[in-house]
């Protein structure tokens, strides 16, 4: 019985990678740095999950100058600069939540589900964006909140849906995972539980195939929930109408069973 929606941030709960982007450039900058990624440079780095792992794999690729000594102090130096001015942008207001997910939180909250979150980026920068956007209590909403710092390896490892599933005392198949990448995807998947996969911006072409439903607008939110509920055991509910909600909640039955 489903009684948890995990959920995954970036490019989950908002479209935040542009703002991730135009951060880093700009911490880059200010360190008299005369690295600049593209969008399209930005697409491929988003292989490498993590923020610090991203730009170690870019010295390592790119041969970008920085003495072999040196990488360690200025890939955090850089980090926790451009997690400062990422964190501006967010209470600026730059990043709303992505359509329908507020009200799916909101619906999910009112229907007994537990809420979690499996991440990749830093406390900061979730913290920021749950505040800004539905006020300074909605960190409270969730009963485990997991970044990748807190554990040893980011996805497509699963360590921080296992640590989720630790902290909310949860088997894997009483959970959903709510997952825009194919690195999240394989994470949750890795850590035994069904995903549902909502594409975003910079992971429209990934391979998502592993999901058990993928969702593309922003109705089918609405569509999470009702399955949920019906793998609950609970009476469909008259939200349960879209075609697509119909079909994702056959394809999450058969990945539970
Ligand atoms: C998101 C990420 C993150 C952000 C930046 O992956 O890979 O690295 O781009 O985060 P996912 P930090 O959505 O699969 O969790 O710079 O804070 O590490
Ligand atoms: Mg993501």
């Amino acid at each position: 019985m489903v009684v948890a929606l995990i959920f995954d941030v970036d490019g989950t709960l908002a479209e935040t990678e542009e703002a991730h982007r135009v951060s880093f450039n700009a911490a880059f900058a200010d360190a008299g740095l005369d690295w600049a990624w593209s969008q399209s440079d930005y697409q491929n780095l988003l292989r490498i999950t993590g923020g610090k792992e991203r730009m170690l794999h870019y010295i390592e690729s790119c041969g970008a100058a920085l003495p072999p000594g040196e990488r360690d102090n200025a890939i955090h130096a850089l980090h926790r600069r451009k997690t400062r001015l990422y964190a501006a942008r967010v209470a600026a207001g730059d990043v709303p939540l992505r359509p329908g997910i507020e009200t799916l939180l909101r619906t999910a909250r009112d229907y007994g589900f537990k809420l979690a979150i499996a991440t990749t980026t830093s406390r900061s920068n979730v913290d920021a964006l749950l505040a800004t956007n539905l006020g300074q209590d909605a960190v409270d909403w969730f009963s485990a909140i997991v970044c990748g710092d807190m554990v040893a390896r980011k996805k497509p490892a699963p360590d921080v849906y296992e640590e989720a599933l630790r902290i909310l005392r949860l088997r894997p198949d009483e959970t959903i995972a709510i997952e825009d990448s194919w690195n999240g995807v394989q994470a949750a998947r890795s850590a035994g539980i069904a995903v549902v996969a909502t594409p975003s911006l910079y992971s429209a072409d990934d391979d998502v195939s592993d999901a058990a439903a993928v969702v593309t607008d922003s109705l089918c939110f609405h569509a999470i929930l009702g399955l949920a509920r019906k793998l609950r055991g609970e009476r469909a509910g008259a939200g349960l109408v879209h075609p697509d909600a119909r079909n994702a909640g056959e394809a999450l039955k058969e990945a539970g069973s």
